[in-house]
């Protein structure tokens, strides 16, 4: 008998396991799908260098007709596809100096992420920025993340410019889409460029049902073994 309580509670254990929320880790996003407003070029500025882990690399937006993404009447936007579902812990941004001025970052959950431009409601609001004053060429020696958000803490912070307001959701979102939508740049600049961007996240995937029969045949063979060892 003693012998068939040590099986079970093992047993239970690796079912416990196997249903156990994953830890909130960093999202490697190279090589996932990225669409973007625009591009300038597809070598050089290509919407790709956002999620490469790369800090020398940049995406620009192309070069809007003069005065029309600084009036805010034209967006520039740029989503990744996260692979999986998540609950959105943190996100960091590597800005160039041509930074978003007003934004909002926001999460989809669904099998297609909906077209920023005609659909925007669609999508989850998780943080807005608004008056990000012209960074210049930013804080100088460059603090490489410019802007950080931390949904579990529910703060902001910002080395780039000066933020006149920001809200950060607390708990972040869940969503398989990430999306980066802005409607001013932050100053003279009138494209938008970004050289990296970092997501860290927990998976809200729960236990497949094979796995749990997979448990749950592993349970009826212990109990059977430790019967026959019994008699
Ligand atoms: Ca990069
Ligand atoms: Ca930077």
């Amino acid at each position: 008998m003693k012998n068939c309580t040590m099986l079970l509670s093992l047993v239970a254990m690796v079912v416990l396991a196997a249903g156990a929320a994953a830890p909130a880790a960093l999202i490697d996003l190279s090589g996932q799908t990225v669409t973007a407003e625009s591009e300038l070029d597809t070598i050089n500025w290509n919407k790709e260098h956002v999620f490469d882990n790369d800090h020398a690399t940049r995406w620009v937006g192309g070069y809007a007709p003069q005065n029309e993404y600084p009036a805010g009447t034209h967006s520039r936007w740029i989503y990744v596809d996260l692979g999986a579902s998540y609950e959105i812990d943190k996100v960091e941004i590597d800005m160039e100096t041509a930074a978003p001025g007003d934004y909002t970052l926001r999460v989809y959950d669904g099998a297609t992420a909906p077209d920023p431009d005609t659909d925007l409601g669609s999508w989850t609001t998780i943080a807005t920025i608004t008056g990000r004053s012209d960074a210049g060429y930013g804080a100088s020696p460059d603090p490489v993340w410019d802007e950080t958000f931390d949904f579990d803490a529910g703060t902001h912070t910002s080395h780039l410019g000066t933020v006149i307001s920001a809200s950060v959701v607390s708990g972040g979102g869940t969503g398989n889409w990430l999306l980066l939508h802005s409607t001013k740049s932050s100053g003279n600049y009138d494209g938008l460029s970004l050289w990296e961007m970092d997501v860290t996240a927990t998976a809200t995937a729960v236990p497949e049902p094979s796995t749990l029969a997979l448990a749950a045949f592993g349970l009826l063979g212990l109990i059977g073994f430790g019967r026959r060892r019994k008699r």
